[in-house]
């Protein structure tokens, strides 16, 4: 096992990695911005290293800084976390040509993932469930590109291979829209991703999002541990995510969690990683693959009883998964709400000094955050400060816990979306379950008039 791991995150991240390293006995190195000089966990890690100015391209993106402090500091290897350099694939190649061990999968599988043309054509092959659409990236041809919709059926949507997460798609209701619509989505993702391919997908109107989580060691072992419905969101920032998903018959996402499993094993995957699908009608659909450790994946871990940041610690150090497919036992209901710095019905950011914090708690309850009585939240990141889950017997006991857990949180200095919550918890359709990706956004729109 490593002695030493160097954290290249921040926030609530670098506080759980942190955590896990404590746990098994691994000294810690975090790395940290000017910005984030005073954080607690920076003074609670074994070692800290200033890595430049507030802008993260300056320091929490810059490869060279992280690099050369995990030479000085001596560590053996390095946990990416989520977001800035995660799901970079050049980064995981510097880190290994360095000498250092990527917490992560490899180079390759990266670079598979993160051009989801490809992506799909490796889950075609390896027998996952994916939307009808183009085989493979458009071609020039104008004609051909008619035809493949008139195919497929519309509504279709433009999708950019080097998008994801919601960047650099377009939705095509007519003939008449099509070539406009290819030719512009093309133009931007050149621009954005320097990567004009795109590829075309039959439009789902009302699907909700479901993902798997998946691990999977260097010893050709893979398991899935259970699907998260993360439906709840505003322009792809998920805000409440909860495990099992509300309804969906278990066969069904036995199946499909087997292939994402068989699908591991067959392109030789290592580490966690998260299977997103769209499920409408009955059925599953891939639309990409996360190579990272999630913002969500305590829910997992409360229905699994599996610490998932620990497995990818392991898994990168060469041990086998300590558990086969059989012995995991799913078990109750698990609820995630994301504690966002910012105006509760406007969304705008609210960075700034936090005077009173008060964390609930009581039986079934986790916070995952760094923040603290007199914490500065800085304006430079993510709004996010901060997750409060829950874990009940039931659905009902998890909902209970979760409105218990929310009327007990203080945060005081700044705006936060604890109200939204709140009024999320009593909303009669979220109560039934199976709401769709859209409804949050209709919710609002509604409350609004
Ligand atoms: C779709 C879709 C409908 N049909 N693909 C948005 C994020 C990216 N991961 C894929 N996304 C979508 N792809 C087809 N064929 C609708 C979305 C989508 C969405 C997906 C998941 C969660 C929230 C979403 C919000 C809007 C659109």
């Amino acid at each position: 096992m490593f002695k030493k791991i160097l954290i290249a995150n921040r926030g609530e991240i670098a506080l759980r990695i942190q955590r896990a390293c404590r746990e098994m006995g691994i000294q810690s190195v975090v790395v940290y911005s000017e910005a984030d000089r005073d954080a607690k966990y920076v003074r609670l890690a074994d070692e800290a290293v200033c890595i430049g100015p507030a802008p993260s391209a300056q320091s929490y993106l810059h490869m060279p800084a992280i690099i050369s402090a995990a030479e000085v500091t001596d560590a053996e290897a390095i946990h990416p976390g989520y977001g800035f350099l995660s799901e970079n694939a050049d980064f995981a190649e510097r880190v290994e040509s360095s000498g250092f061990t990527f917490i992560g999968p490899t180079p390759e599988s990266i670079r598979v993932m993160g051009d989801k043309v490809s992506a799909k054509q490796a889950m075609i092959k390896s027998g996952v469930p994916c939307v009808p659409g183009s085989e493979g990236a458009l071609p020039e041809d104008p004609k051909e590109i008619i035809r493949t919709a008139r195919a497929i059926g519309y509504p279709v949507i433009i999708k950019a291979a080097g998008g994801g997460g919601g960047r650099g798609m377009r939705v095509v209701h007519t003939e008449a829209a099509l070539i406009h619509a290819v030719q512009t989505t093309r133009a931007e993702a050149g621009a954005a991703f320097g990567n004009p391919a795109v590829y075309m997908e039959k439009f789902l109107e009302h699907p909700r999002h479901i993902e798997i989580q998946v691990l999977a060691d260097q010893h050709k072992n893979a398991v899935w541990l259970g699907e998260r419905d993360c439906s709840m969101q505003r322009r792809h920032q998920k805000i409440i995510e909860e495990a099992p998903a509300p309804g969906i018959p278990r066969r069904l996402i036995e199946k499909v969690g087997e292939r994402c499993a068989a699908a591991c094993k067959k392109i030789g995957y290592r580490g966690a990683g998260t299977f997103e699908f769209l499920f409408e009608n009955g059925e599953f659909y891939f639309i990409e693959m996360n190579t990272r450790v999630q913002v969500e994946h305590p829910v997992t871990e409360m229905t699994s009883g599996i610490d998932i940041v620990q497995m990818q610690i392991r898994v990168a150090a060469g041990e086998k998964l300590p558990f086969t497919q059989r012995q995991i036992e799913l078990r109750g209901h698990a609820i995630e709400v994301r504690l966002n710095a910012e105006d509760p019905v406007k969304f705008i950011p609210s960075p700034g000094r936090i005077t009173t914090w008060h964390a609930p708690g009581g039986p079934g309850v986790r916070v995952d955050s760094h923040i603290y009585t007199n914490y500065f939240v800085p304006p430079n990141y993510d709004s996010m400060i901060g997750k409060i889950i829950v874990h009940g017997d039931t659905r009902e006991q998890a909902l209970a816990r979760m409105r218990t857990a929310l009327s007990e949180t203080v945060i005081e200095g700044i705006n936060t979306n604890i109200p939204l919550h709140r009024e999320l918890m009593v909303d009669a359709k979220f109560i039934e379950g199976g709401t769709d990706i859209h409804y949050l956004e209709h919710w609002m729109a509604a409350r609004k008039r």
